[in-house]
């Protein structure tokens, strides 16, 4: 079975992979069963959480209370909502956050490109940040992060998928394997 194979975000050190598989466009991508996927209209909730990605506990800042974060996924054309939801609490690290979404062109949208301290406030603990941004020219793989100092090497950071209704390649895969490489600090 042919596939094609996604390389997200790698670290120095290069320690966990995480696979995620989802239907590809031969499919007409019928809306996912999986539980860890959102669409392009979601809430994100920041969460710390403890858990063991290395086999020794430790806390983390995580989307959606799972590393990595759930899959974001859309259609080319699609408009972004996606409201942030800061549930942060351990002072032990950065309690506010911001989440970049990488690789977005954000045309029209600069203040929506998630960077803290550049295109907006870090957002504080129990407030929100609605990202509204459209992609009317961009598909493929892309990932999200937080882009508050290192807080994305804490975990906060998930797959981003746009995919194109008229993908020119669609017939040369069966199967869209995303993985993500990932490294903490
Ligand atoms: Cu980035």
């Amino acid at each position: 079975m042919r596939t094609l194979v996604h390389l997200l975000a790698s670290g120095l050190v290069n320690l966990f992979l995480v696979t995620a598989t989802v239907v590809g466009p031969r499919f007409h991508r019928a809306p996912s069963r999986r539980a860890n996927v959102l669409g392009p209209v979601s809430t994100v909730e920041v969460v710390n959480k403890v858990i063991a990605p290395d086999g020794f506990p430790r806390s983390t800042v995580l989307a959606g209370g799972t590393f990595p974060g759930p899959l974001i996924q859309a259609q080319k054309g699609d408009e972004f909502l996606l409201n942030v939801t800061n549930l942060l609490n351990d002072t032990s690290m950065d309690i506010t956050t911001s989440i970049h979404w990488h690789g977005i062109f954000q045309h029209q949208s600069n203040w929506a490109d998630g960077t803290a301290w550049i295109t907006q406030c870090p957002i504080q603990p129990n407030g929100s940040f609605l990202y509204r941004f459209t992609v009317p020219d961009q598909a493929g793989t892309y990932w999200y992060h937080s882009h508050l100092s290192a807080q994305y090497c804490d975990g906060l950071r998930g797959p981003l998928v746009i995919y194109d209704p008229d993908d020119p390649l669609a017939d040369m895969y069966d199967v869209d394997d995303g993985m993500v490489t990932s490294s903490f600090c």
